[in-house]
This record gives C-alpha cells, sequence and structure tokens, in this order.
C-alpha cells in the first residue's frame, strides 16, 4: 500500500471475501456520493449488484468517530464479517476508501466484469497524515491539457491522498483561464503554445467543473498566475502593460527569464487587481499562487516593490498568497505560504529561512528530488535535466523535515511534486513522467516518518505497476523496481 498506513496490524485467521450478496452502508448522508463513487467502481469490475444501505452494510462507512485523528484521519477494519471505515467526517472517509480500494485486487478498478475471488486479509488499520499539504502541480501553459485529460489525472493523484491540485495557469506561452474583464488575454494570449500549435484555455464553466471534480475527490485547487516575470503571453495581449506601450509578439520556445509587467505602471496593479479578483471568486480554496519566479528581467528593488503590491491585492480578495521561494526576499504577508523549488543552494535555503523568520510556512518542491519533469535517466526521452537526473530512488529519499537545515517543522506544511510540460504535449508522456515518482512524494507526504525506507518502499512500489495496468496508466518501469 501506498502511502503506508500511520499503524496496521493483521488479524490472523482472518478474511474479508466480497461476494455477489454485499451492500454498502452509510450513515451519514455526507458520505453518500463517495459510497457511490466506490460502489460504481467496484460493481463494474466485480458485476455484483451492491446496493446502498441506510446504517451498517457488509462494507460500512460510518461518520462520527475516530475525531482524534482529525478530518483526514481514519480506522479501518477489514474481517471475516465485513469492513467497516469509521471518520470524523467524509474528508476521513474519502482517504480510507482509498485505503480500502488498494486492499482489493488490481482488478477491482477495471472498467469491464472480472473472475473474483475478492479477497482482503484481515487487518485493522489506524491512520492519519503527517503534512496537511500534498500537492501536485500541472503545467498546463506550456502544452494545454483539456479538462477530460486533467480529470484523469485527478482521478490518479487521488488514489495517492493527494491533496491540492496547484494548477500553473499563466506563463510567457500562454494564458489559460477566463478572464472577463481582460478577453485577450486567453483570445489572444491563449491560442498558441510550445512547438507554436494551437494552445487552448478554460473558461469560467471549465474551471469552475475542474474545481468541483477535484473537491470530490477532497483535492483543493490552487491557482497561479505567475508574476511579474513569465508574462509574455500577458504582455503580448495588452500594449498598455508594456514599457513604451509596445506589445511583444506571442512566444512559443521554451527560454525563461526574459518577461516582465512594467512595475512602475498604475495599470499592472488594476490589471492584476481584476485577474486575482476574478480568479479568487472562483477559487473555494484559500491560497492563490502568485508565481514570483525568476524575474530576471525585473531589477531586484522593483521585484521588492513588486511583491508587496502583488501580496497586498491577493489579500485584499480574502485569500493567503503562495509563491516560489524568490519572494521571500520580499515583505510577506501574514498567512503566506513560500514553495521552496531549490536543490541544495545555500541562496534557495537563506530564501527558505527568511520566510520562515517572517512566519511564513514552507511547501517543499527540491527540483532535483519531487521534480516530476526531470529525467529518470540520461536516455529518457522525454524531459529537462537542468536539476539533475531524478531516478525513482532519489525522489524518495529524502525528508522534508531536514532538506533544509534548522527549519522548524512547525514551518512545514508539506510537499509538492511539480509536473513542467515543456516537452511534454500529451497525456500519456504527463502519466509516464508522474509514475512511478508521484506516490514517493505522497508517501514522503502522508507517512510517519518511521516508515520511510526505500527497501521496503521498493517492495510496495513494485505491486502498484498492475493497478497502473489496469488503470491503463503509461508508467515508467523503471528497471529497479522488480514489477509483478
Ligand atoms: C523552473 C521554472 C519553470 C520551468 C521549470 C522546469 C520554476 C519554479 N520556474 O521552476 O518555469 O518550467 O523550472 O523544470
Amino acid at each position: 500500500m501506498i502511502p503506508q498506513p500511520t499503524a496496521q496490524q493483521p488479524l490472523l485467521d482472518e478474511t474479508f471475501i466480497l461476494q455477489a450478496d454485499a451492500t454498502i452502508g452509510v450513515d451519514d448522508p455526507a458520505a453518500q456520493p463517495i459510497a457511490e463513487r466506490f460502489a460504481a467502481r467496484l460493481r463494474r469490475s466485480t458485476g455484483f449488484a451492491l446496493p446502498m444501505q441506510d446504517g451498517a452494510g457488509t462494507i460500512t462507512l460510518s461518520t462520527g468517530g475516530a475525531e482524534s485523528l482529525g478530518a483526514e484521519g481514519y480506522e479501518l477494519r477489514a474481517d471475516t464479517s465485513g469492513v467497516t471505515i469509521t471518520a470524523a467526517g467524509a474528508e476521513g472517509l474519502f482517504r480510507g476508501v482509498t485505503t480500502l480500494r488498494q486492499l482489493l485486487p488490481a482488478k477491482a478498478e477495471a472498467g469491464s466484469a472480472q473472475d473474483g475471488p475478492w479477497e482482503i486479509a484481515g487487518t485493522t488499520i489506524t491512520d492519519t497524515p503527517r503534512y496537511g499539504y500534498r500537492g501536485v502541480m500541472l503545467d498546463v501553459t506550456r502544452h494545454f491539457f483539456t479538462v477530460d485529460q486533467v480529470k484523469k489525472f485527478i482521478d490518479l493523484v487521488s488514489l495517492y491522498k493527494i491533496n491540492r491540485l496547484h494548477l500553473h495557469l499563466s506563463d510567457d506561452q500562454g494564458w489559460r483561464i477566463q478572464v472577463d474583464s481582460w478577453p485577450r488575454l486567453t483570445e489572444y494570449g491563449g491560442s498558441l503554445q510550445v512547438g507554436g500549435g494551437a494552445g487552448g484555455s478554460y473558461t469560467k464553466e471549465d474551471y469552475a467543473e475542474l474545481v468541483r471534480y477535484a473537491g470530490e475527490r477532497y483535492i483543493t485547487v490552487v491557482p497561479e498566475i505567475d508574476t511579474p516575470g513569465h508574462t509574455n503571453a500577458a504582455l503580448a495581449s495588452y500594449p498598455e502593460l508594456n514599457k513604451g506601450d509596445q506589445a511583444p509578439e506571442l512566444y512559443t520556445e521554451t527560454e525563461v527569464g526574459f518577461s516582465s509587467l512594467t512595475i512602475d505602471k498604475d495599470v499592472t496593479y488594476e490589471f492584476l487587481d481584476d485577474v486575482f479578483r476574478e480568479v479568487a471568486e472562483q477559487t473555494p480554496g484559500d491560497v492563490l499562487h502568485l508565481g514570483g519566479d525568476e524575474a530576471h528581467s525585473t531589477p531586484h528593488g522593483e521585484y521588492l516593490t513588486f511583491v508587496s503590491r502583488a501580496t497586498e491585492l491577493v489579500v485584499k480578495h480574502g485569500k493567503r498568497v503562495m509563491g516560489w521561494h524568490e519572494i521571500a526576499d520580499g515583505e510577506l504577508p501574514a498567512g503566506t505560504v513560500v514553495q521552496y523549488w531549490g536543490t541544495e543552494d545555500p541562496k534557495a535555503q537563506g530564501l527558505a529561512h527568511k520566510a520562515v523568520e517572517q512566519g511564513a510556512t514552507l511547501v517543499l518542491s527540491p527540483a532535483n528530488r519531487a521534480y516530476l519533469d526531470m529525467k529518470y535517466h540520461e536516455e529518457t526521452p522525454l524531459g529537462l535535466q537542468w536539476a539533475g537526473l531524478v531516478s525513482v530512488e532519489q525522489s524518495y529519499s529524502w525528508n522534508p523535515a531536514t532538506l533544509i537545515p534548522n527549519v522548524p517543522a512547525s514551518a512545514i506544511d508539506g510537499v509538492e511534486a511539480p509536473l513542467w510540460t515543456e516537452t511534454l504535449d500529451d497525456l500519456d508522456k504527463v502519466e509516464f513522467m508522474t509514475f512511478p515518482r508521484l506516490p514517493g512524494i505522497a508517501e514522503l507526504g502522508w507517512s510517519p516518518e518511521s516508515a520511510l525506507d526505500w527497501t521496503a518502499y521498493r517492495d510496495r512500489l513494485a505491486e502498484q505497476g498492475s493497478r497502473w495496468e489496469v488503470l491503463d496508466v503509461n508508467f515508467y518501469r523503471a528497471p529497479e523496481i522488480d514489477w509483478r
């Protein structure tokens, strides 16, 4: 199982076998949709009727217990008589059902009827996450991904108890979210992508659908509008955002660091005020990411001014600021989340310390460990390697608590695995870079420190391969894993 639960005990001599007459019981209307979706999946693969029932069933989801395990925690017991999952509320039940899916044979994930038996070795599990933020980022700017593609991605990451989806929605190569007050951002700024092909963007309805779909899987969307650099698509769409009112051409290559909003123009902040307002209005999560990375074309003094003014606008629209670690050189409002993407470099670590000294918290995305777009090895046909090669072992074998020396445990919100898409133009390629590394990052975010052990993890990871085959995931069959 991945992530490894906090505590698991076998129940010797007990085996649960799902039979044709099984029922699914729920005692809380809030958990009804969770049970329904679980039952629907199992009906397809088992061919059983699996009717829903109020209160206890063969498989029971029950709220109002296990309160000490927090909103995401749960208890699970599988024995000869049935399976019970107990949690404080619906979110914990959802995580527990995710575990139950992994306890069942891989063929339970199939879209058509399979032969049993449907057995689970007797067990009790008590589980609660180590960190509250366990994210994945998808860059939909360098290449655009449709709502349906992102939904499949959400489905796959939710199997590993990921609870944040960071969408990188604007960059030099494309603006991907509708903004009514600045319509050319998508109409023109979203029209292309890397390589020069047609891009795309999300309408408000599309974005709402992604937020809803992720929410159903207890994943909060964190939208990113990258500023003041990585803004060529916006600058190309509106001449007035540029120094000298001259719009650049659209850009479809992959250099970074050449674009900048104009820091000393009022229109820059009118623009951001509108964009942040419209994005914030559509985002139930409490965080809005304003980028802040690689502003190499913004003079440093101006960058610091920008951080103060732009963060103020995010706060004005009721959200906490999130930004890449460069923003920590500026003055940060209370509640800011700083995303560390450094390697072992002292300058980046210094900014992480600066963030913590200002009271900000950290989400860890060390590029040489957590970047899903780094090549696995020299011959990987996709991806980049500026942060080094990132094998499955390299991405798993680190400890969030000690990655940056002298950061108090209370300052770490969790981990996130970013997937940048300069070289990835379809979902198969996205899957290839994401699996098998993402489950390891998810485990670093969820499982207790004592459970983190590469040799044991390697064995557990090997078992996931059969699930990905059933789910039709194009994963990288890393040779260091004995895939079963
Ligand atoms: C950097 C850069 C991105 C690239 C990515 C590629 C950050 C935070 N900014 O990470 O624009 O796409 O590397 O790995």
